[in-house]
């Protein structure tokens, strides 16, 4: 017999709306794209033959509506994994849990969910205005310290010797996205290993007016080799989605388009037109 989440612990609004990202149930399909930005939302809605539901509370702005017939959701998540662990667990309770009772359903239902992000390179070859698909997410952040799930021989190869090679405390977490969405998304893109940094500047090796402590982070992770593993870009949430996914039971895919390169310091000039084309070419992918 499954346990009733009690109020403290699954927050509901008094219209029936889940707390944070103010969503029922009926408001969610199970195709959604999540983007950091709030004002992205509009940019892939633009798209939309019609929009059935739109709502938002705090950073999270939700878009439901139809793609050539395909019911999809857009909604953001603002910047870095903390979100996305609100966003996730949320996310399912909707699917997951009934609302009314506050018992998990019997039935397992799994979301698509793929992210459209924003994201710079840490590999010469890979130039500013590149589209990347993230096989696997790297999170050097603590998030999997609160939960535990099982971890592959590579994956736990690949958090290890990152731990090593940065001389950090914490174990790092290395989790595989969706197989099956990056057949289904993954063409004409890179495919890449991202590193998911709880921070834009010190964590990802920038120095503003602050020195990092590690100075050489670009240079460290580049150079990490697990049995042919390498990590080819920084952003700020997909280990953390594909940790959640894995531990909630949903499919995610990470795209990245790649607007800085921090080994020649180059930035995409055009990096809302690179962020369109990554937008068309997903909705393109999805509606097939
Ligand atoms: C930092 O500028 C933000 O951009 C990237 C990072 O992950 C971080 O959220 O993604 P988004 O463009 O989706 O926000
Ligand atoms: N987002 C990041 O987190 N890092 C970058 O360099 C670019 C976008």
């Amino acid at each position: 017999m499954s346990k009733r989440i009690p109020e403290s612990e699954l927050i509901i609004n008094p219209d029936g709306s889940i707390y944070h990202l103010n969503l029922k149930p009926e408001h969610l399909a199970s195709t959604v794209i999540a983007v950091g930005d709030p004002e992205r939302v509009a940019k892939i809605s633009k798209y939309f033959d019609s929009i059935e539901y739109e709502i938002t509370k705090r950073e999270f702005v939700t878009h439901t509506g139809y793609y050539q017939g395909k019911r999809i959701t857009v909604i953001s998540t603002g910047m870095g994994t903390d979100n996305i662990e609100i966003f996730m667990t949320e996310l399912d309770a909707l699917v997951n849990v009934d609302l009314e009772t506050r018992l998990p359903k019997e039935t397992h239902t799994s979301l698509d969910i793929i992210r459209i992000g924003t994201s710079g390179s840490m590999r010469q070859e890979i130039p500013a205005g590149s589209k990347l698909a993230s096989a696997y997410g790297v999170g050097l952040d603590t998030l999997m310290a609160f939960y535990t799930t099982d971890y592959t021989a590579l994956e736990e190869k690949v958090g290890k010797a990152i731990q090593e090679s940065l001389n950090i405390s914490f174990l790092p977490y290395c989790i595989q996205g969706s197989g099956r969405l990056l057949g289904k998304l993954g063409e004409g893109l890179i495919i890449g290993n991202t590193a998911t940094c709880p921070g834009f500047f010190g964590p990802q090796g920038r120095e503003v007016r602050l020195k990092p402590a590690i100075p050489d982070i670009i240079e460290k992770l580049g150079a990490i080799n697990v049995d042919g593993f390498q990590m080819t870009n920084f952003e700020m949430e997909t280990a953390g989605y594909y940790a959640m996914g894995r531990l909630l039971g949903h499919e995610v895919l990470s795209l990245n388009a790649i607007v800085a390169n921090r080994v020649t310091q180059d930035f995409a000039s055009n990096s809302y037109e690179i962020v369109d084309e990554l937008i068309q070419h997903t909705l393109k992918k999805l509606a097939e």
